[in-house]
């Protein structure tokens, strides 16, 4: 079971594994005669204990990272930054860590505007009915997809009044046994708060995290050169709440490999989009993305029979980087 860990002294490994993986890829990847200094460098950053220090300089070292990235108009899967790090060993632990494009996932917090009781769903509600039938092995009707994202969008929206009557705000929440709770009725700061929320089983949350993301606000837009099939199926028309077929969006993934899309018209012009919008239909696309400006960093460190996990969510502000939150814990 995951467990908070505030303890200064893990706090510094956690932070130091952070640091580790970045100066291993920036290192690494760019000089090689420098990699086993580097090594050297993560021996010692491990065994250091107070890690203010390294904590102070963890904004630069991304930074480093995100310099190399020339073109930030268009972001794409084939940028440096987003490359996949391999595990590597460090002083007795294994460490592994990924750099993900938050930007190619739902925003789940964008759920919660609109859509009340009486009005219809929102862009940004429709694709997440879509991207929950995605999963085949949990088999999610339509309509269970609508009562999730309801509940969702009712516990995380400001007001206690449901959308209907088989959502849930606090007056449902408070019923609850053993212990009752309130509708959070504020933006989601964690995936973790999914587990409070009606209709999400941790099978559902567990098929959902990997493409979902909670930005700290509720823009619906995300990259297509960089999501994944799965979120780039939610793209259907506006009144079909099924998602595409995959067969559908692969042509999206062979031309984006080729050849990034650039802006709404380049990707409005793909055979999937034109044959989509034939007749009365159309997809949504003026909130899409081509760049990106999130990003998930996850970093686990097995050492010494445990496993320290710290994942980060990093806003780039062109060259900079600022840190947007952190969490952290010892499985
Ligand atoms: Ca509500
Ligand atoms: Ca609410």
């Amino acid at each position: 079971m995951l467990r908070s860990k505030t303890n200064r002294q893990s706090g510094g490994i956690l932070i130091t594994a952070l640091v580790v993986v970045v100066i291993v890829t920036v290192l690494a990847t760019s000089i090689q005669r420098d990699y086993y200094r580097s090594i050297t460098l993560v021996e010692s950053t491990l065994s250091r204990q107070g890690a203010s220090l390294v904590m102070d300089s963890t904004p630069d070292l991304i930074e480093t990272l995100l310099a190399s990235d020339q073109d930030h108009q268009v972001d794409s899967l084939a940028d440096r930054w987003l490359q996949p790090v391999s595990a590597m060993p460090v002083a007795e632990g294994l460490l592994s860590a990924q750099i993900i494009d938050a930007n190619g996932k739902l925003n789940l917090n964008s759920v919660a505007v609109g859509g009340d009781a009486g009005e219809e769903f929102t862009v940004a509600q429709r694709r997440l009915i879509r991207l929950l039938q995605t999963f085949d092995d949990l088999a999610l009707s339509q309509y269970q997809a609508e009562q999730l994202v309801k509940a969702l969008k009712d516990y995380i929206d400001e007001d206690d009044f449901v959308v209907d009557f088989e959502s849930a705000e606090t007056e449902y929440y408070a019923a609850l046994s053993p212990v009752g709770y309130r509708a959070s009725n504020q933006l989601l700061e964690s995936i973790s708060e999914l587990r409070f929320v009606r209709y999400f089983t941790p099978e559902v949350i567990h098929r959902l995290t990997p493409f979902v993301t909670i930005l700290p606000h509720t823009a619906s837009g995300f990259n297509v050169n960089t999501a994944s099939s799965n979120v780039l199926r939610t793209l259907n028309t506006f009144d079909d709440l099924s998602p595409l077929d995959p067969s559908m969006v692969t042509a999206w993934e062979e031309v984006r490999t080729e050849q990034p899309f650039v802006d709404e018209q380049s990707f409005a012009s793909t055979p999937t989009i034109q044959q989509l919008q034939s007749g009365n239909s159309t997809v949504t696309m003026d909130d899409l993305l081509y760049a990106s400006d999130y990003i998930e960093l996850a970093v686990d460190l097995r050492w010494r029979d445990r496993l320290y996990l710290f994942s980060a969510l990093l806003e780039r502000d062109g060259q900079r980087v600022k840190l947007i939150k952190k969490t952290n814990g010892i499985l």
